[in-house]
């Protein structure tokens, strides 16, 4: 029947992990509790015209107090992994230092918690808060940055290695750079493209030499990698294509996974690349257990004037992210999107993974971030998100497929547990499997909670427990 078929599509080797991902500044809160300090995140939401609505994540779901009832829900989902991240400037309030114990106290409570309910927890040591004292002092385009966080790396590993199996370093350094330093649609929002470079660079610096500094069991490095389709064959669009793959995919897989960048990329930035000092690459491609894929589209290239300049739309005046090809631009692909205008594509999923899988040196892999945003409506307690059921159904075949086709895909993470802070979107863009009533904090689960729920169970029902 269909029904058979549909299960054995989302049948998974044992062990497979089931996760959900989070990050700190976009479901803590708490920004002014325990020491604290500021980021740059705290500074953006508070720089007019920067976020839709003018909203902060002060309070954000509050999760800094409620985490024991949202551990309780990944209880509830049977997730077997949950990937959170780590707020740098309650460890480190200025960036630098000695360590705020109050700050590492509530990742050992988490984590605590998580391993009380058998959950793996996956740490990520940066998703885009850094502490505002180190931008002050020139933020990723300055290489003192990479040092700092490397000796913050050093100090969390340190305090939580016995909490904690897998740490990864920089959630999607394309974001942290590009958007933060060439088309400022998040923070620091400065439109700096040779900055930009800079500051990819130094961002992936800071990775390597956070995994020498760490030297953890297990430790991964994180992407966010894109399917890309030139428009037509014609050799404009081919170009295209082949820088926009560059800048976004092979700039920091070829950086992590083979200790170099890719030739065509830095010819293409025609810019002085003294920043890249010897030593750094060998830095950079130092060893990692895991790569951490985080995806959501396809791209659509053209290299015709006329198309849209970004991929997706912003919600705020924005420039180009695409440091030294602000010439390409995007088309509609022709497929459905989702409330972000992005399109949905799960073949580029099966895509990428068995393009890394082929083009690089072996490597573990797992999907850290998959998921959507759709204009949920709340009926009597309920959530009737097929779409976003159907979405993470569809990612979840293609993983299996992928793994058939010989990807050593080791887990997914559904994007994201719970509604929160969607950056420059505000609370205007919902991606949980969980809602949550930002005024009353009530959290709720969708409907594709309670079917995600499911698979994991019937995937789940043979593993040994230790209980
Ligand atoms: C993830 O990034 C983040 O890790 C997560 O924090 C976030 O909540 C989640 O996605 C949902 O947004 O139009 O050319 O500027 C997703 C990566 C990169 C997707 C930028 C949108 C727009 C490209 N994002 N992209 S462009």
């Amino acid at each position: 029947t269909q029904e058979e078929q549909t299960r054995a599509a989302l049948r998974f080797p044992p062990g497979f992990a089931w996760g959900a991902a989070t990050s700190a500044y976009q479901i803590e809160g708490a920004v002014g509790e325990d020491g604290r300090g500021a980021s740059i995140w705290d500074t953006f939401t508070r720089t007019p015209g920067r976020i839709l609505g003018g909203h902060h994540a002060d309070v954000a779901i509050d999760h800094y107090h409620r985490y024991r009832e949202d551990v309780a829900i990944m209880a509830r989902l049977g997730l077997s992994a949950y990937r959170f991240s780590v707020s740098w400037p309650r460890i480190q309030p200025g960036g630098s230092g000695p360590v705020n114990s109050k700050g590492l106290d509530f990742y050992k409570r988490l984590t605590d918690e998580l391993r009380r309910h058998d959950i793996d927890p996956w740490l990520t040591l940066y998703h885009w808060d850094l502490p505002q004292e180190l931008e002050d002092a020139g933020g990723w385009p300055n290489r003192d940055t990479a040092y700092r966080f490397a000796e913050y790396a050093a100090a969390v590993h340190e305090a939580l290695k016995d909490h904690v199996h897998t740490f990864s370093t920089v959630n999607e350094p394309w974001c942290a750079a590009f958007l933060g330093y060439a088309s400022g649609e998040h923070a620091p929002g400065r439109r700096e493209p040779e900055n930009a470079i800079r500051g990819a660079h130094h961002l992936n610096l800071a990775h390597g030499l956070a995994v020498q500094a760490m030297n953890a069991r297990r430790v991964g490095g994180c992407v966010n990698l894109y399917a890309i389709t030139p428009a037509t064959g014609a050799e404009r669009d081919l170009d295209a294509a082949r820088r926009i793959d560059g800048l976004q995919n092979r700039f920091f897989l070829d950086a992590l996974l083979l200790g170099r960048y890719p030739e065509d990329v830095l010819a293409d930035l025609g810019m002085d690349l003294g920043f890249i000092q010897p030593g750094d690459m060998k830095a950079i491609g130092a060893p990692i257990d895991v790569l951490l894929v985080n995806y959501y589209s396809r791209f659509t290239v053209s290299g015709e004037p006329g198309g849209r300049a970004s991929a997706a739309a912003a919600p705020t005046d924005t420039a180009s992210p695409w440091v030294g090809s602000e010439h390409v631009s995007f088309v509609n692909g022709g497929r459905p999107v989702t409330a972000m205008g992005w399109e949905i594509d799960e073949d580029g999923l099966v895509e990428i993974l068995t393009r890394v899988a082929r083009e690089y040196p072996p490597i573990p892999m797992v999907v850290s971030e998959n998921g959507a945003a759709f204009d949920d409506a709340l009926v009597d307690g309920r959530v009737h998100d097929r779409e976003r059921q159907a979405y993470v159904e569809a990612h979840l075949a293609a993983c299996r497929r992928a793994i058939d086709l010989g990807v050593p895909l080791q887990g997914y993470f559904a994007w994201s547990l719970m509604d929160n802070f969607e950056w420059a979107w505000g609370y205007g863009k919902r991606f949980g499997l969980v809602h949550v009533d930002f005024e009353t904090q009530e959290r709720l689960l969708k409907d594709s909670a309670l079917w995600y729920a499911e698979i994991i169970r019937q995937n789940r029902r043979h593993e040994p427990t230790d209980s």
